[in-house]
């Protein structure tokens, strides 16, 4: 089920057992969840503002050697903009150089013979030329139309300073003139950005001899990362703005290796907390405003990384006490996800529920949530144990095992030396990853499969950054070393070499239309689980 589909199922209620959860029922006591959100609110942070000025104005030019099928090119200095008189149907792009999560004002003079009438002007942001180039009108996304940047404004008293009232991503603006009246001009000026993000500077850069493209691929990380950081790791500053599980798990390992927030993450875990469904499930996503409120989906494979997100916060930042604090947490997904182990010992998503995995259609996810699940009790192990919960670290011991057993009964093929997934015996870089991320193959054999699953044509590959990602860290986990750096470098390296100066939220080199949501505007090209490298380059191992 993709997220499309799953926002068509008219109900969740099914899959929430109304039981009440915690041994102790202290721990999902309304008060109890009322003082996490104050301990999140606590600790929202103040943001960092810096001023930005724009570079030139471009125009974009079509360009079938580009990837994304759109380059720039310059028309002349931003400085210029101010000396161009503009009536209906003019406009310029301007180019601030670089990605920029923020505010946005500019100044409006006439000129002419007095204002008779309002102006109008429209205003497109965007974080790539292809937004700037094709007509939002055309748009056929499955995802609310809304989420692409664009604002008409009527101004009725000239000169005027206008501030816009979003937030937004963008490295270009288009400015369009759409009427004045025959007796006035205009001309823009003032440009400038706020840029606003909760990240500090980066505490640890890479070592001097890094190779060069590793380097830029680590920039564009970091640059990734910081316009993600706001009062939240949100996925993406242009869509959907929000906290998931999935991505902050990823960013927060990027961020304890270079901009070291450790109360951004604190505070992600507390929302988490504090916004479960009434059984004590976490939601997939949480909203910050109007108030705090969890989304309105439920992803197993998310619920179950909170366990890796509370036991990954706990090591960097050395807070055993948060750890200890958010324990029942992590056991309560445990409990409810062991619940969906079927009577052959397979994890067994129940029907119509979500399991993420990866964007990928045609992806057997069956296998992978089973690696995901194991992974994830091993993570609620080692967090069992560092609380001094000896009964569930004991029981979790027993679990991984059992669940290991059956795996390799189930998905291992060991004439072909990979794992397999569902009744097709699907083959796919999922199902191979997960398996050597949760141990049930040994490095030896998650190499190989990581290897054959590479090396077959039909075998399924990542749809994006997000499972490119837990396959790279498989690699490193098994010893592939040379590989996992060959395989950052072609694929990340392969969107800086297309462009990214920030990295996107679906890339197939193949296939540069491809979009989960039915159009690639409505993409997020600042995406928060592609930004790894950072991680995999330090602490992840990579060099
Ligand atoms: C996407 C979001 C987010 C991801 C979920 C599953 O739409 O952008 O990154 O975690 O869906």
């Amino acid at each position: 089920m993709n997220r499309r589909q799953f926002l068509h199922t008219a109900s969740l209620a099914a899959l929430a057992p109304t039981i009440a959860w915690g041994a102790n029922p202290a721990e999902n006591h309304p008060e109890q969840l009322a003082r996490w959100l104050r301990v999140a609110e606590k600790l929202k942070p103040k943001l960092n503002e810096t001023t930005v000025t724009p570079l030139k104005v471009v125009k974009p030019v079509a360009d079938g050697a580009q990837f994304l099928r759109w380059r720039m090119e310059t028309v002349a200095p931003a400085a210029k903009l101010g000396e161009w008189l503009l009536r209906d149907g003019d406009g310029a792009i301007i180019d601030f150089g670089g990605y920029v999560t923020g505010h946005f004002r500019f100044t409006v003079t006439p000129e002419g013979q007095g204002v008779d009438s309002p102006t109008r002007i429209k205003l497109t942001f965007g974080e790539v030329p292809a937004e700037m180039a094709g007509s939002f009108a055309d748009y056929k996304g499955g995802l609310s139309r809304a989420w692409l940047q664009e604002e008409v404004i009527t101004l009725d008293v000239l000169p005027a300073t206008i501030q816009m009232p979003r937030r937004y991503a963008f490295r270009y603006v288009k400015m369009e003139v759409l009427a004045t009246s025959p007796v006035f001009s205009v001309r823009l000026g003032g440009l400038r950005a706020t840029a606003l993000t909760s990240a500090g500077p980066n505490k640890s850069p890479l070592p001097g001899g890094a190779p060069e493209l590793l380097r830029r691929i680590d920039e564009v990380s970091l640059r990734t990362l910081r316009n993600c950081m706001q009062t939240v790791f949100e996925d993406g500053p242009k869509r959907d703005r929000r906290l998931w599980i999935g991505d902050v798990r990823l960013q927060a390992l990027a961020n304890y290796d270079t901009f070291q927030n450790y109360d951004l993450v604190k505070r992600c875990l507390y929302l988490f907390a504090g916004l479960p469904r009434e059984d004590g499930f976490v939601p997939a996503c949480v909203f910050e405003q109007p108030k705090p409120a969890r989304g309105h989906v439920y992803i197993i494979d998310y619920a179950a990384l909170y366990a890796a997100l509370l036991l990954d916060y706990a090591r960097a930042a050395h807070d055993w006490k948060t750890a200890r604090e958010l324990w029942p947490v992590a056991r309560r997904q445990m409990e409810i996800l062991s619940q969906y182990v079927d009577k052959n010992g397979v994890f067994s998503a129940p029907a119509g529920s979500w399991v993420f995995i990866d964007w990928k259609d045609g992806l057997d996810r069956t296998a992978a949530m089973h690696g995901v699940f194991v992974y994830s009790l091993r993570q609620a192990q080692a967090l069992a144990q560092a609380v001094g919960a000896d009964r569930e670290a004991a029981e979790y011991g027993k679990r991984i095992a059992e669940l290991t057993a059956v795996a390799r009964a189930q998905f291992l093929d060991s004439t072909r030396g990979v794992f397999t997934s569902g009744p097709q015996k699907q083959v796919s870089w999922a199902t191979q990853a997960w398996m050597a991320l949760a141990e049930i193959a040994s490095p030896t054999e998650g190499a190989a499969a990581l290897r054959a699953a590479q090396n077959l044509p039909d075998a399924v590959r990542p749809g994006g950054p997000y499972l490119y990602h837990y396959f790279v860290a498989a690699m490193l986990k098994c010893g592939l070393k040379t590989e996992a750096r060959e395989l950052v470098q072609s694929y990340w390296g392969g969107m800086v070499n297309a462009g990214a100066d920030t990295f996107w939220e679906v890339y197939d080199p193949k296939n540069p239309m491809l979009s989960p949501y039915g159009d690639p505007m409505v993409n997020s090209y600042c995406h928060a689980w592609s930004c790894t490298p950072a991680y995999l380059l330090r602490s992840g191992g990579l060099l």
